[in-house]
């Protein structure tokens, strides 16, 4: 069911029942905001010269092709992400945009797999058909962007 044809009353997919029978919405928080770089000392310059941002994490994430740099946000982080091989799809989403740009957002969710499945039960594509490991020990799936709005979303649980 897409979510113009949802109606008040039906049951929202976008919930999940506890237990104890109340509901609670799938995305707690945003985790991250990724930006994508050509070059990544140049954009970790520019958040700490510009404001006075710190790197609390750095990490290569082979299995796509980027390296990462975590600033923390309150409790969010931008991620700055370039990539490591011409093969990348982010080098690819660089090159066709012709520069650096929000290429996802991270929200967080309790469980990834129940978030996930959610997703597919309503229809919607997604690019990871289980949930997989993400930088920092996080545990990633991702939809995809031309079924969420063309925003590329990243659920994430730490
Ligand atoms: C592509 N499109 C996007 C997009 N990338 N739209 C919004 N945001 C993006 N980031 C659009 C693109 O303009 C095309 O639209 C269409 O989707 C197909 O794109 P494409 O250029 O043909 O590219 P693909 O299909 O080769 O790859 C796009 C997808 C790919 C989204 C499928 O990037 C992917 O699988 N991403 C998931 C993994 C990932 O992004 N890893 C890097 C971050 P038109 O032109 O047809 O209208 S890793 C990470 O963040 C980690 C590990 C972490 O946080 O822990
Ligand atoms: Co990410």
């Amino acid at each position: 069911m897409s979510i113009s044809t949802r109606r008040p009353g039906d049951e929202d997919p976008g919930v999940q029942s506890t237990q104890s029978g109340d509901t609670r919405p799938l995305l707690t928080e945003i985790d991250h905001i990724a930006i994508a770089v050509p070059d990544l000392g140049e954009g970790i310059d520019y958040y700490r010269e510009t404001f006075g941002a710190t790197v609390e994490h750095r990490e290569v994430v082979e299995s796509d092709g980027v390296e990462e740099a975590l600033l923390r946000v309150a409790e969010s982080y931008v991620q700055l992400l370039t990539p490591t091989r011409p093969d990348s799809t982010v080098a690819k989403w660089l090159d066709k945009r012709g520069g650096p740009g929000i290429h996802h957002v991270g929200y967080r969710v309790a469980d990834c797999a129940e978030a996930l499945d959610s997703v597919k039960r309503q229809g919607f594509r997604v690019l990871d058909e289980q949930p997989r490991p993400g930088s920092r020990g996080t545990t990633v799936a991702f939809i995809h962007p031309k079924d969420a709005l063309g925003t590329l979303i990243e659920l994430v649980q730490e």
